[in-house]
């Protein structure tokens, strides 16, 4: 979007009523044609703007689209988001990003994508990301602390999922299944992918790529996800913005990723153990390729899951894959 579209989206959303063309025409020193472009472009975008006859145009609703004109206006940061860039079609935010993060980019540019066509899981696995619907976004991370606490960065992002959501959508019943999902009545509502760069003993960049089913209808999940994905729009009833979800979940990663900076994951864990739906259960932990089983007795202050096994050892897991028994 160049400048003089936003600013002529900017004189509409000022307006209560009509803007003339006239005024545009003024305002940024451009013809009428030209006016009549960049209304064409905002209409692209999905911006419903009506023109009448001697009166000029009217926007009548913005897009519920995680476009930078929708998001920056509700940014609370200092930092993340304040380099955006958006993308209407991308295979996955997080090569992006690890692109831009290579090339130097500053802690806290973002990628967010509408779509994503080879969106990633873990270990090689897939993200659906369908477009229009959900959130796909991806964030440059350069924190000076040990690699070795990386993979605390997914219990970080998935305690801000949470309380990104619940401002919006209070009385959810959402949990969080170490290390990196978000669940809401037993389906996963959101994944996190943590892609480290690093040294023995630096970290060069963190990508945090976190992906959130946001208004998709619950048919629109595909045969092996319906029944194991969930969205909030199904859960709460509502169309839910993805832009005011996008800036709330910025402010709270910003804070929240400074703090673990500082003061390590102890003051998070209260919250997040609350929040855990592995306690007391049953569970397969896959570890490189090998295979634990016990019972989850709880996190340890550096976010490790600890199991007790069969034979009653206790063991620490850093970073796995957990199957549960039995809900
Ligand atoms: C994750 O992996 O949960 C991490 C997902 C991260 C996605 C974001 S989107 C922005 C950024 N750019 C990327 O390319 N990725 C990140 P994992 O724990 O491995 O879970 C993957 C599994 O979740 C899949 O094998 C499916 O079973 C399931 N799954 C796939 N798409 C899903 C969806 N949209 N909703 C719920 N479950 C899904």
């Amino acid at each position: 979007m160049t400048p003089t579209t936003v600013g002529i989206l900017d004189l509409l959303r000022r307006s209560q009523g009509y803007v003339s063309g006239e005024a545009m025409c003024v305002q940024h020193g451009i013809s009428r044609a030209a006016v009549w472009k960049h209304i064409g472009g905002l209409r692209e975008l999905g911006y419903r703007i009506s023109s009448a006859p001697r009166r000029g145009y009217r926007l009548d609703a913005a897009p519920n689209s995680p476009l930078p004109t929708e998001v920056l206006p509700l940014l609370a940061t200092h930092r993340f988001g304040r380099a955006y860039h958006f993308l209407r079609r991308t295979d996955s935010t997080n090569r992006v990003a690890g692109e831009l993060a290579e090339a130097g980019a500053a802690e806290g540019t973002t990628v967010v994508a509408d779509t994503q066509t080879a969106g990633r899981g873990r270990l090689g696995r897939e993200w659906f990301s369908p477009p229009g619907v959900n959130l796909y976004v991806s964030i440059i991370l350069r924190p000076r602390v040990q690699p070795v606490r990386a993979p605390q960065l997914a219990l970080v992002a998935g305690l801000c999922v949470v309380r990104a959501v619940r401002c919006l959508c209070p009385g959810l019943p959402l949990r969080l299944k170490w290390p990196n999902d978000v669940y809401c009545d037993r389906r996963k509502l959101a994944g996190v992918l943590c892609d480290l760069s690093a040294d023995m003993d630096e970290i060069r960049h963190l990508i945090l790529g976190i992906g959130v089913n946001v208004n998709l209808p619950p048919t629109g999940f595909p045969g092996g996800l319906a029944g194991a994905a969930v969205t909030l729009q199904e859960m709460a009833g509502i169309e839910v913005s993805r832009p005011q979800l996008l800036a709330g979940l910025l402010a709270e990663l910003e804070q929240a990723v400074e703090l673990w900076v500082d003061e390590g994951l102890g003051p998070l864990l209260d919250e997040w153990r609350h929040l855990s739906i592995l306690e007391g259960r049953e569970v397969r932990v896959h570890v490189l390729g090998q295979e634990l089983t016990g019972t989850v007795t709880g996190l340890s202050r550096e976010g490790a899951l600890r199991l007790r096994t069969a034979t009653g050892k206790v063991r620490e897991v850093l970073s796995g894959d957990v199957t549960v028994a039995e809900w």
